[in-house]
Order: C-alpha cells, then sequence, then structure tokens
C-alpha cells in the first residue's frame, strides 16, 4: 500500500449518546467562560461586568480522540449554555477555516441556529435535533443557542482545518442574535 493510503490511526468505535451528548472515549475538552469572548459581544460594558463577576462557562467542547492532522476528520461535541449578554444570545466565538475546509454540524439537543458568513452574504440555519447543518468551504461560522436548554451539536471537519479566530474580529459575522420576545429571538445587523 503506498504510504499516502497507510490510516494515520487504527480504525475504532466511538461510543455516542446524542441525549447526554458525549462521547466515549473522548478526547480533551475545551471550555469557554464568558472572559474568553472578549470583544465578541456588541455590549462591552455588559461582557465586562459578567467576565469580571462570576465569570460563566458559556460553551464546552468535547472532542474524540482522532487528532487534528493532515487527512484525519475529528468530531468534536459542543454544548452552549442558555443566556444573554446585553440581550445577545449565547454563542460561540466562530472561525473561519484557514484553507476554506467545509464541514458538517449534527443538532443533538435544545435549540440553535448556525450564523455562517462569506465576507459578503449572511445565511442563518435554525438547528433543531436532526438537523444537519452543511457549512461549505469559505464560509465563517458561528453557534447560537436560541432556547432556554443548553444547545449540543456534533461537527465532523477535515483535520488540516485549523481555526482562524482573528478573521471573525476582523470582519464579523453579518448578523447578530438577540433574545426576543416570548421566547423567540431577532436576528440584527452585526453592528447595530
Ligand atoms: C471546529 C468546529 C467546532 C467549533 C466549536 C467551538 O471546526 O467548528 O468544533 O470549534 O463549536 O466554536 P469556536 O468558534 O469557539 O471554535
Ligand atoms: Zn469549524
Amino acid at each position: 500500500m503506498p504510504e499516502f493510503f497507510a490510516p494515520p490511526i487504527a480504525p475504532f468505535a466511538i461510543q455516542f449518546d446524542a441525549q447526554t451528548a458525549t462521547l466515549s472515549p473522548e478526547g480533551p475538552t475545551l471550555t469557554r467562560r464568558m472572559s474568553d469572548l472578549e470583544g465578541l459581544f456588541l455590549d462591552h460594558e455588559a461582557w465586562a461586568a459578567s467576565a469580571a463577576g462570576d465569570n460563566p462557562v458559556v460553551y464546552t467542547v468535547v472532542s474524540s480522540p482522532v487528532p487534528e492532522t493532515d487527512r484525519e476528520l475529528p468530531q468534536s461535541i459542543t454544548t452552549i449554555h442558555a443566556g444573554a449578554t446585553g440581550g445577545e444570545l449565547w454563542m460561540t466565538k466562530g472561525h473561519q477555516h484557514p484553507d476554506h475546509q467545509g464541514e458538517i454540524y449534527l443538532a443533538l439537543h435544545g435549540r440553535g441556529g448556525l450564523l455562517m458568513f462569506d465576507g459578503e452574504r449572511t445565511e442563518w440555519l435554525d438547528m433543531l435535533p436532526g438537523t444537519i447543518g452543511y457549512i461549505p468551504p469559505g464560509w465563517a461560522h458561528r453557534s447560537v443557542n436560541v432556547g432556554d436548554e443548553p444547545y449540543s451539536f456534533l461537527a465532523v471537519y477535515p483535520g488540516v482545518a485549523g481555526h482562524d479566530y482573528g478573521w471573525v474580529l476582523e470582519h464579523g459575522m453579518g448578523l447578530r442574535a438577540y433574545r426576543g420576545a416570548d421566547g423567540g429571538f431577532d436576528l440584527r445587523p452585526y453592528n447595530g
């Protein structure tokens, strides 16, 4: 077998529980607190007060043991807690994949949204359990919890993808999601 086709790691099974949003075995878990989200919420004062106060956990990302290296297909489960800061619903930082790799998300639990921005066009997908959201190459992506319980989703992405967080700080995401009336949400222009 040519070296190119030699699998870098051996095949293995992962037990996946959509209800509890867990993987077994699991790899590293990333925890993002409010203090990790500087520059992302429009209401900077509300963000700063929360980060300096109880500094809540906004989301966690549990990885599978598949490495983030070329030709591998890692997975992760993100769980975003319910909440809003300055009215803006809790969300992931959002990122672009530097070499414009595609990705899929599968909603598992709760109610979410998948916001995508390619620098000109913005798309919003409602993410309910069972929805697969496709992120085409070149679209920055951010997830938002629009409900009142944790929102979880599975992501599958090329191991070479990487995360460019600076792109979102520079270009924004086109829209922001705010808590609305009667349990709904509103999408507003990014800087408005
Ligand atoms: C990775 C994939 C997800 C996110 C995770 C956290 O390509 O899109 O695993 O990393 O949802 O979001 P962020 O924007 O903080 O990396
Ligand atoms: Zn991604």
